[in-house]
């Protein structure tokens, strides 16, 4: 009896992957998710929800992150949040400070060990004051793409899908405008891989909501008049597959800059620089989200 108790304190099991890790470890040693999770979660007495963001390398994802993190932080529409631990707001804070001096944040390291993590406490003023706990990690759109393509490349990627409440779907609307059809397949193959996860038996339509943002909406206005008209135009393999396979799925239309500038980075190319930021639909897609959680 004795033993098994000191095995409890010595142990943490991975709240993503539920793999036995040292007790003093600040990492999982198996998926690299911060351990803190694990003991949050283990103080609130329950599992929290996860909610994922994903998309290509590129498509604005801790840009957008970062943002709707920080509004909620600021208690934007009828939402408050509190993050579970300091280092739950160092990906808001990044953020914010590169674009308050004008520059995006750097791109996010494909090793797994430097994404940044943020556990939140939410509020739903608007739903009878409901408590929700929401894991958000900041993951790198090449590992998710080398994930996609070759299942376990990264286990965690496929631990944490399998674990989620839901999930974000970011796509670059600008790109898709141009008639690139990269922002389509990308998604295409992304949900192909969530409903070979979640599907059990092929006839049942996947129940976890999946909120399709639109981002860098500021390259084509037009997505915000009609974020669905816009996806089943530019994005028809992604509209068609989620018609057919997801029963909660909704399109929704965001970006952070207001007006953008170019510069040249000395090195001869040309970078941009994000003059002033107008936050535009990045609550919306999460308000959505949260009501099937
Ligand atoms: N025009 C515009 N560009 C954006 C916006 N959000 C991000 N970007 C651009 O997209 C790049 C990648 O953003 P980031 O959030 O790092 O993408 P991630 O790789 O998906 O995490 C940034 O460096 C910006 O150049 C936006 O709302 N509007
Ligand atoms: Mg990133
Ligand atoms: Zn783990």
């Amino acid at each position: 009896m004795a033993s098994t108790t000191v095995e409890l304190e010595e142990f943490i099991h991975c709240l993503i992957c539920e793999a036995e890790n040292d007790a003093q470890a600040v990492v999982c040693s198996d998926c690299f998710a911060p351990l803190a999770l694990a003991e949050q979660a283990d103080q609130q007495g329950h599992d929290p929800c996860i909610t994922t963001v994903l998309g290509d390398s590129n498509v604005g994802k801790t840009v957008y992150l970062g943002f709707l993190l920080d509004m909620l932080a600021k208690r934007a529409g009828d939402f408050e949040a509190i993050p579970k631990g300091a280092y739950s707001i160092n990906l808001q804070q990044s953020v914010i400070h590169h674009l308050a001096a004008r520059t995006f944040p750097p791109k996010t390291p494909a090793d797994v060990d430097q994404w940044h993590w943020a556990y939140y406490q939410i509020c739903d003023h608007r739903n009878k004051n409901r408590w929700i706990d929401l894991v958000m990690p900041d993951m790198a759109g090449e590992a998710l793409a080398a994930e996609v393509d070759a299942p376990n490349t990264y286990q965690v990627i496929g631990k944490l899908l399998a674990k989620s409440a839901g999930a974000l779907l970011l796509v670059d609307a600008g790109v898709a405008a141009l008639g690139n059809p990269q922002p389509d397949f990308f998604a295409f193959k992304l949900l192909t891989y969530m409903d070979q996860l979640y599907a059990g038996r092929r006839r049942r339509k996947v129940r976890r909501p999946v909120a399709i943002v639109l981002c860098k909406g500021d390259y084509c206005p037009q997505c915000f008049d009609d974020p669905r008209a816009f996806a089943r135009t530019n994005l028809s393999r992604t509209w068609n597959f989620c018609a057919s396979r997801f029963a909660k799925v909704e399109f929704f239309a965001a970006s952070v800059v207001g007006s953008l500038g170019f510069i040249n980075d000395g090195e001869d190319n040309v970078v941009s620089v994000p003059l002033h930021t107008a936050p535009r639909g990045i609550l919306e897609p999460f308000e959505w989200i949260v009501k099937y959680l």
